[in-house]
């Protein structure tokens, strides 16, 4: 039997951390259609942020993106934030929109180019000491297009060697979040694949360097939550990137293309105790939303994390474990699909009246006035600089 009253106590500490960039305008390479009313600055991504806050109770966080998110002074970026409720999260760098960055950054031939990406990266690390950022967050476009083109083994040298410099730099409460993906927009290699070679720079680097698993940089038909459970139990699951894909790196809304996938997902983390703020391990949302309303996509994606969260913590761990041990696989497997197939719209309904909050979150958003207010108020919004 379950114990709902710590199932609502997990779900009301649950912190979900929104992107910045979600809240501009972005998308595809193709085409970023615009949306009336997006903020204009790194500010008002925090106005906006501060109303998904509002109606969901567990969205303090916002992640950062370094240029996209320049301003003169972060402390007070942080005391905006702070005013509303909110806390600065992880600051993503940005050694990928750079006319020097062809051949990659980190991991160039040249090592001019190597040693300006790294100054963008400990410029990001003074960044958190002006935010209190815990958190920074490295995704590299590196790699190659053509088998010859450059030497995979140097390549992973001279990664390293940046990676030790970042580390380094750390203050005592900051964390390194190496992030991999498959492919692009290299497409012969990419210097950080996959979670083996970002948890092999991990384990050398130390305890402030973790792994990051992004939802969509994953081959199709990728266990994700076998690597979840690996990387927990090495205690080098950083964090997460959520969002959805059905093809490559999508970036719809989590819990849109797959949510079985994101249950199965955060069955692994409820399991390995990853829930519990002390491991560390950052949910993150990494979207972009181009077509549909960009908040009531952020509260929907919120909505859809506490949703699989609550459906991993309604599993009957002791039922589980009985049948797992009885080698009793069909009863096994049903005691997981027991709770995936619970309804818990109404268990979360409750948690949010219970922190005073109204139960329906994009209800209570369309209700506030604050999508006209934006809409009226904001005049040429920004472009999140992603998908341009
Ligand atoms: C590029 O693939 C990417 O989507 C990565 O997932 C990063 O986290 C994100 O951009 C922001 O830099
Ligand atoms: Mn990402
Ligand atoms: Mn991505």
């Amino acid at each position: 039997m379950t114990d709902l009253s710590a199932v609502k106590a997990a779900l009301k500490s649950q912190r979900i951390e929104t992107p910045s960039w979600a809240y501009g305008n972005s998308g595809t390479r193709f085409k970023v259609f615009a949306q009336a009313g997006v903020p204009r600055d790194p500010y008002e991504k925090l106005d906006d942020a501060a109303q998904v806050q509002a109606v969901t109770g567990v969205a303090p966080v916002v992640s950062l993106h370094i240029p996209w998110d320049k301003v003169a002074d972060y402390a007070a970026l942080a005391a905006h934030a702070k005013d509303r409720g909110l806390v600065l999260g992880a600051i993503n760098s940005n050694v990928f929109q750079d006319d020097d960055y062809k051949l990659g950054s980190v991991c160039h031939p040249d090592a001019d180019v190597r040693r300006k990406a790294l100054a963008h990266l400990l410029e990001c690390v003074d960044i958190m000491d002006a935010t209190g950022s815990r958190d920074l967050k490295l995704w590299f476009a590196d790699g190659t297009n053509y088998p010859g083109q450059d030497d995979v083994s140097a390549r992973q040298d001279r990664l390293a060697e940046a990676l030790a410099a970042v580390c380094e730099r750390l203050g005592d409460d900051q964390r390194m979040l190496l992030e991999y993906k498959l492919f692009e927009p290299a497409f012969y290699t990419t210097d950080v694949p996959d979670w083996g070679t970002a948890y092999a720079h991990c384990l050398k680097l130390g305890p402030k360097a973790q792994v990051v698993v992004d939802t969509g940089h994953h081959a199709p038909g990728t266990n994700i939550e076998f690597i979840v459970a690996v990387l927990l139990r090495e205690q080098k699951l950083g964090g997460f990137d959520f969002n959805s894909r059905f093809y490559a790196d999508d970036d719809l809304m989590v819990g849109a293309a797959d949510p079985f996938q994101l249950f199965r997902i955060m069955h692994e983390v409820v399991k390995n105790g990853g829930l519990a703020a002390e491991t560390g391990v950052a949910f993150m949302l990494d979207q972009c939303h181009n077509i549909e309303a960009k908040i009531p996509a952020i509260v929907r994606s919120v909505m859809n994390v506490q949703e699989a969260t609550a459906k991993a913590l309604l599993v009957d761990a002791a039922a589980l474990t009985a049948a797992q041990r009885a080698g009793d696989v069909l009863e096994a497997n049903s005691v997981l699909m027991d709770a995936y197939n619970t309804d818990v719209r109404p268990l979360l309904a409750e948690v949010r009246e219970e922190l005073g909050l109204h139960p329906d979150p994009v209800a209570a958003y369309r209700a506030s006035g604050w999508q006209e207010r934006i809409v009226a108020g904001r005049v040429g919004g920004q472009q999140a600089g992603w998908g341009a």
